[in-house]
């Protein structure tokens, strides 16, 4: 297994601030730096795919897009990566703004790359899986101009059509054919008016507050256009329109500029009954305008289905329900964490890794029910191991059980540890603390808690 160095500057400030950042649940991923978030709902669970920013970046350096899933919207369990710019043989770099959509049993993942002959353009990858791995589907570009072909967003009407925008400064759109990775009729160019992208001031080459990042949808039949404007620093405005080919309308403001982060780009859904903005920008230590971070605020609309102004929170969101202890429960199932990483495992999808002294694992509404009796996790470690201490309600809470790690022979040689509990019933949020001497500990591929019998009569 590759170590990765996290004893960074990253990782210090992560945990000289966890005093005051263990209550927050913003950003969504403290394990990297991510961007421009692509939300998807399938089959009950919402999937989040983001750019990743490369720790230490002073511009776009993004080499792959990530996966995080997540039932309850509060804990998040992380993919790993399904996509890379690599993945497209014609491209070189440039893994930027990104969404990917169901069709059929399939997945389609609309991307902007740097191709090897230069300029940006659409690519578009398939896979089985939400999760991926994703292959071109094409073998080449699906979509280019020539100018500013970034930041795709892709929509499915009601009447099966397909529609693809993108574009900085200009905005495009394509109607997809139904196999999603052609085109019928020419690109085309969207008037960008001021009645429907609002009034620029100051800026020879814009007329309108449209800059980058849309993200089309529909709702109650309005489409909604909404996207980064006005410039640096960026703010999050929208349009609506009763056509998904406009003319737009205007209509404002929905996240004024604010954070670390001079772009933002969002990303809107509606899932279990609740709405919920997604956006960036540069809550984490040592974050900025290349080192960002998705967050997602909960929203009502209004009743005539406009936006309220939605700020940038660190608290987040509550969650959807609560989450059951007694399955197996992912290691990189993850609310919040303090000076972990996380790597592919070798049982499969990922572990956590990097694991230090005082390292902790926040997982968010445990409902323990009538009581637990057990704890079981499958770890491996190639080193003195440690101990998993388990706390509710905080890295200091009480202490529930704590099970003891040794060396298992290597970093992926997996073994499953238990140990008692005592004193966990009813809903708390589980800390996993992680203690013992200097270096990293172990590693975590899953935990599973066992309930206290109850008699069958
Ligand atoms: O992440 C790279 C670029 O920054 C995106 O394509 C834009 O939307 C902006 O967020």
């Amino acid at each position: 297994m590759k170590k990765v160095s996290c004893i960074t500057a990253f990782s210090l400030a992560i945990t000289l601030l966890s005093p005051v950042m263990c209550h927050a649940d913003n950003p969504v991923v403290q394990t990297i730096y991510t961007a421009d978030p692509a939300p998807m709902v399938y089959n009950g669970t919402c999937y989040l795919y983001t750019g990743h920013d490369e720790d230490g970046s002073t511009w776009y350096t993004m080499n792959d897009w990530r996966c995080y899933s997540s039932t309850d919207m509060v804990n998040w369990t992380d993919n790993g990566s399904p996509l890379s710019y690599k993945t497209f043989s014609w491209a070189k770099g440039d893994a930027w703004a990104g969404q990917c959509i169901p069709r059929n049993g399939k997945f389609y993942y609309y991307v902007p790359v740097t191709q090897k002959s230069g300029g940006m353009a659409i690519g578009v990858a398939v896979s089985n899986s939400p999760t991926g791995p994703f292959t071109d589907a094409l073998g080449h570009p699906l979509a280019s101009t020539g100018t500013g072909d970034i930041d795709p967003t892709v929509f499915i009407d009601n009447d099966g059509q397909a529609y693809l925008y993108w574009g900085n400064p200009n905005l495009y759109y394509v109607k997809l054919n139904q196999d999603m990775i052609s085109y019928s009729g020419k690109i085309v160019k969207v008037p960008l008016t001021t009645a429907g992208f609002g009034v620029r001031t100051g800026d020879s080459k814009r007329a309108t507050l449209y800059e980058e990042g849309p993200w089309f949808y529909k709702r109650n039949n309005m489409y909604y256009m909404v996207y980064a404007a006005g410039g640096i620093p960026e703010y999050i405005s929208y349009s609506t329109s009763s056509s998904p080919t406009g003319p737009w309308t205007y209509k404002g403001v929905i996240m004024p500029s604010q954070g670390r982060s001079f772009t933002n780009h969002p990303g809107v859904i509606d899932f279990k009954g609740n709405s919920y903005f997604f956006y960036h920008n540069g809550a984490l230590p040592g974050g900025s305008g290349f080192t960002r971070s998705v967050s997602i605020e909960q929203f009502k609309y209004n009743a005539d289905g406009t936006f309220p102004t939605i700020n940038m929170t660190t608290t987040g969101i509550s969650g959807i329900g609560n989450l059951n202890p007694y399955v197996r429960n992912e290691g990189e199932t993850i609310c919040f964490e303090s000076n972990i990483k996380t790597e592919n495992c070798s049982e499969g999808g990922m572990d956590v890794c990097n694991i230090q002294n005082n390292s902790w694992i926040k997982v968010k509404g445990v409902n323990f029910g009538s009581g637990a009796a057990s704890f079981d996790a499958r770890v491996a470690s190639n080193t003195n191991g440690g101990n998993i201490e388990l706390h509710l309600d905080g890295p200091s809470g009480a202490l529930i059980g704590s099970c003891h790690v040794n060396n298992t022979g290597g970093w992926q040689t997996w073994t499953t540890n238990s140990c008692n509990i005592t004193g966990a019933k009813g809903i708390h949020d589980l800390y996993l603390k992680f203690t013992g001497r200097n270096g990293y500990l172990f590693n975590v591929n899953w935990w599973k808690f066992n309930p206290i019998a109850t008699s069958t009569k």
